[in-house]
């Protein structure tokens, strides 16, 4: 059983008619439905989610999409380098080389039902190997494919930093 912290959802977070686009730096800039998202390839695993303000949640068995087939069909073009993934929640973006979002899977369900929206539904972004905790992006709106790294842009960290204490 999960034991992932439940914060509140802030109002911005509307699930209804989600929608996950990718546009920018692509061939094909794209939008995928719940419905597209569930008929392609599904990947899950297993892990330990532990967040930077000291608590884990073990075992947490995520199920979804693997970032490189929704990268491939957009073809991000030659000069590609980053994404930001941007959330619902206004302003919170994360950004990732390519390489390493290419092997993050796009998890809706969690514990074998769709993820719930509290943790992050419709879809969260569930980086595999090291991340760190902020870098799990609830509420995945869009895929920003872009030609350098975006470090101006990337609200992630300090909005995670900013509730410890
Ligand atoms: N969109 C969005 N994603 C986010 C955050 C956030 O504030 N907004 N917080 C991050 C942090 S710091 C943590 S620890 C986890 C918390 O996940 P949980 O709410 O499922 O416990 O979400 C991550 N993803
Ligand atoms: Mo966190």
């Amino acid at each position: 059983m999960t034991t992932l912290k439940t914060y509140d959802v802030p109002d911005a977070v509307d699930p209804d008619g989600y929608q996950l686009d990718i546009t920018g730096a692509v061939t094909h800039e794209l939008q995928f439905r719940r419905p597209e998202l569930e008929e392609l390839p599904s990947e899950s695993f297993t892990a330990d989610f532990a967040c930077v303000e000291g608590w884990i949640a073990e075992d947490c068995s995520w199920q979804g999409v693997c970032l490189e087939h929704l990268l491939d069909r957009a073809e991000p073009i030659a000069s590609a380098s980053h994404a930001l993934v941007h959330a619902m929640d206004g302003a919170y973006a994360c950004s990732f080389p390519l390489p390493r979002l290419s092997n993050a899977v796009l998890a809706i369900d969690l514990d074998g039902n769709p993820l719930p929206i509290e943790h992050g539904g419709p879809a969260r972004l569930v980086p595999t190997g090291d991340a760190d905790c902020w870098e799990s992006v609830k509420w995945v709106r869009e895929l920003e494919i872009v030609t350098s790294p975006q470090d101006d842009t990337d609200t992630a960290k300090s909005i995670a930093l900013s509730r410890i204490e």
